[in-house]
């Protein structure tokens, strides 16, 4: 789809010549500008405030050496990074990525995501993104804590409890945030919460942990609703086998579905009977393995090398729980073709601008990444309410809070939908009604 307004046709050309080779990043800025038509037509002042070419420029981006010595004594410099993008609702929040692939490229498109995500969630926090082209797959803890530590020693300066607060994403978990809060604290000697999806015992809030995937189940069960369906008697893929996927299994097997599929980046396990969790939590969260293994205890289920055709399995819901670009436009017209009812985002971005296209073209329930997931960072603002008070909530309060939250969400972008002439399309719905409070905000704060 071209943009037809010009003046956001000539947005997004600057965009593309100031960000070369960064294509993760113009993908979410070009969907979010689509979105954004009927509001640049319908908001002159905000066109005026040059609101539109203020929110696609970070506002500060941290780039910096991490050196750190494996177990053989030997030197490895990663690069840490940080894109703190804007702060017009409150401090940077989002999480860090340790994983191979990242750069520039993959910490601003998710930057940038994180801004209208963490609007959508009511709380006041603004968007930001960090990480490492660090790979915590095969290192020993040791390793793990050295690094951690290196990347505190730079980032601390940058980062503050009301300021910017990091968290978990792909490569960072308990173990990793725990490493990084004991640094910052030894580094500033404050104990503060400068970090979310810390442990139990030094700040951390329960159902942290299980956050994203039961959130993302509670708003796939408010879209499915709204369209006179339910989780219940369903079969359900799901992508990815980690804290996202693992959860999200969890919690559509509560509201009454089948699980049947999970996948790591080497292949995915097939078990028509249902995924059996318990297996899979003690293969990834235990003994940090690997999804084949998953056979080892479930012998009638199958294992396939390669993750991609996980989504050639039939199914009426799929929650793409891994990684960026993970469904194209092929498998998600495999998915139409076996009947696939709905498609919501775990992942960031696990779409491509093509599936996305073929969801709308079958009539299929689309409900995006940065509503579908937000309930991770919901609840890192709630640990944060917690922090600031020094209380801790139970798990039944927070639960019933995130909840709440993304029903919000849904009522959000099924409104802003509707209100802007797309109804059903919750993908507009989600960019519109995310950017609206941040551009109102931006606006009232002038030029900065
Ligand atoms: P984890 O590190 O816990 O798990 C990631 C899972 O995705 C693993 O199974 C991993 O397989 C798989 N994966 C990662 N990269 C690739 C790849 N390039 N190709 C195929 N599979 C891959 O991360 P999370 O569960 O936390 O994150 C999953 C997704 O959810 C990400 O897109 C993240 O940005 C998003 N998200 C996470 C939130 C959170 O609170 N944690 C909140 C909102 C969104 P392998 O082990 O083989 O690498
Ligand atoms: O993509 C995301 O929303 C996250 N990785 C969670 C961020 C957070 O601050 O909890």
């Amino acid at each position: 789809m071209a943009l037809k307004n010009q003046y956001l046709a000539d947005l997004l050309e600057t965009v593309k010549k100031r960000n070369p080779g960064e294509p993760e990043f113009i993908q979410a800025v070009t969907e979010v500008l689509e979105s954004l038509e009927p509001v640049a037509e319908r908001r002159p002042d905000l066109v005026e405030a040059g609101v539109f070419e203020r929110i696609v420029e970070p506002e500060r981006q941290i780039m910096f050496r991490v050196p750190w010595v494996d177990d053989n004594g030997k030197v490895q410099v990663n690069r840490g990074f940080r894109v703190q993008f804007n702060s017009a609702i409150g401090p940077y929040k989002g999480g860090l990525r340790l994983h191979p692939s990242v750069y520039l490229g993959i910490i601003k498109f998710l930057g940038f995501e994180q801004i209208f995500k963490n609007s959508l969630t009511t709380l006041p926090m603004g968007g930001g993104k960090g990480g490492s082209d660090f790979d915590p797959k095969g290192k020993s803890d040791a390793e793990v804590m050295r690094f951690c530590q290196s990347f505190m020693t730079e980032l601390y300066r940058h980062i503050g409890p009301d300021c910017d607060v990091p968290a978990g994403d792909i490569g960072t978990g308990a173990r990793e945030v725990g490493y990084m809060f004991g640094q910052y604290k030894r580094l500033r000697n404050e104990f503060t919460g400068v970090l979310t999806g810390k442990g139990l015992t030094f700040g951390g809030s329960l159902a942290r942990t299980e956050a994203t995937g039961y959130g993302l189940c509670y708003y796939t069960d408010e879209m499915l609703k709204a369209n006179g369906l339910s989780f219940e008697g369903k079969t359900v893929v799901i992508s990815g086998s980690g804290n996202v996927a693992i959860y999200a299994t969890q919690k559509a097997t509560e509201l009454g579905a089948k699980v049947v599929a999970l996948s790591d980046s080497n292949g995915y396990i097939y078990d028509k009977d249902g995924i059996k969790l318990d297996v899979v939590k003690d293969i990834k969260e235990v003994r940090r393995g690997r999804i084949k293994e998953y056979l080892d205890a479930v012998p009638t289920a199958e294992y396939h090398e390669g993750c991609r055709n996980i989504w050639t399995i039939p199914c009426d819901i799929a929650l793409p729980c891994a990684t960026q670009n993970e469904i194209d436009g092929e498998s998600a017209k495999i998915l139409a073709k076996n009947g696939c009812k709905a498609v919501a985002e775990g992942a960031n971005m696990p779409s491509t601008p093509e599936a996305i296209a073929v969801y709308f073209e079958n009539n299929m329930l689309f409900g995006p990444a940065k509503a579908a997931n937000a309930g991770g960072v919901a609840v890192s603002g709630l640990e944060m309410s917690q922090n600031s008070e020094r209380l801790s909530w139970t798990f039944e309060e927070v639960d019933g809070k995130l909840k709440n939250i993304m029903k919000s969400i849904f009522a959000a972008c099924d409104s802003a939908a509707k209100e802007y002439g797309m109804e059903g399309n919750y993908m507009a719905g989600a960019n519109i009604a995310g950017f609206l409070k941040v551009a109102e905000a931006m606006k009232a704060q002038g030029v900065v």
